[in-house]
């Protein structure tokens, strides 16, 4: 996978050559260019951004900065000014648990092609707080593309006709990364990529650890625990030291949905339940309500 940023601030984007982004750029599996907007900029000011029409805070950022960057990276042509980050800072840790274990990489088929659009043309991700809200669902399906650029603005966005007529070259996608705002894209774009490039097959050597993760089955991770068996007093469940993996199952199973219900109650309506997991959430249900009548 081929991944292109373009920012105003580039060296925002360092965390990109870090521990497991790193790791994939090191072993090939992704290549990554960042690239500062400012070299598109034109005039003796290199400015980027202008005042809105219609009035209001802040500024909004130009079209003609951004379409021919953008035309640009499309088309693959390196740009003067582009960075590559294919030489990853070496990271403190040697092989991992993921890269001992070697399980079999598995691909994740469906991709982000809506109706109309040209499978081949490349994946504009524009961050914005305005976007369709980003998740695991679509980290996998980008995780199959071939290209990714990111369009990462500043101020008060970026001039709507860029996205518009991206479209042309682009399979477009403005996405937020939760309700909240930030000042850039640049730290939304590192969430995204981090997301997307952990489901990349030989990224993570043990496939079992995105299979199993929050969200991939719709619930929360139940808790972990490793040694020592006591720590502070504390003292780990012991159904995790019987060694009946059902029984471990079981229980897990059973904290996933403990979990889910007290901190994201939402997520269940989207869950397939199995009749045990009905009757697990209904005991954990009345002993709420049973606690809420003391
Ligand atoms: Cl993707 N960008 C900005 N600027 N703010 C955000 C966001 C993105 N997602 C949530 N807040």
């Amino acid at each position: 996978m081929r991944l292109d940023v373009v920012s105003i601030f580039p060296e925002y984007l360092q965390p990109l050559r870090h521990a497991l982004l790193g790791r994939a750029i090191e072993r090939g599996l992704i290549s990554v260019g960042v690239y500062d907007l400012r070299d598109w900029a034109t005039g003796v000011h290199k400015s980027v951004d202008d005042s809105p029409y219609g009035g209001g805070p802040g500024m909004v950022m130009k079209p003609e900065v951004w379409g021919p960057a953008l035309d640009e990276i499309a088309a693959g042509k390196r740009a003067g000014g582009a960075e590559q980050l294919d030489s990853a800072v070496q990271h403190i840790h040697g092989a991992t648990h993921d890269e001992l274990s070697g399980t079999v990489p598995q691909r994740y088929d469906d991709r982000d092609v809506l109706a109309g659009e040209d499978p081949n043309a490349p994946l504009l991700l524009v961050p914005s707080p305005a976007g369709a809200v980003f998740s695991q669902n679509k980290a996998q399906a980008w995780s199959n593309e071939d290209h990714i650029v990111f369009a990462c603005g500043r101020y008060e966005g970026i001039d709507q006709r860029v996205i518009d007529d991206a479209a042309h070259r682009y399979r477009v996608r403005e996405v937020s990364i939760g309700d909240y705002v930030l000042i850039g894209g640049e730290v939304a774009a590192l969430v995204i990529a981090e997301a997307i490039v952990r489901l990349i097959p030989g990224v993570l050597g043990n496939q079992r650890s995105h299979q199993e993760d929050s969200f991939s089955d719709g619930l929360l991770e139940a808790p972990s625990y490793t040694k020592p068996r006591v720590w502070r007093g504390l003292e780990i469940p012991e159904v995790l030291t019987s060694g009946h993996h059902g029984k471990v199952a079981q229980w897990r199973r059973q904290q996933a949905l403990l979990r889910t219900q007290s901190r994201r109650p939402d997520l269940l309506e989207n869950v397939e339940l199995s009749t045990a997991d009905r009757k697990i959430l209904a005991a954990i249900r009345e002993e709420a309500a049973g606690i809420g009548e003391n």
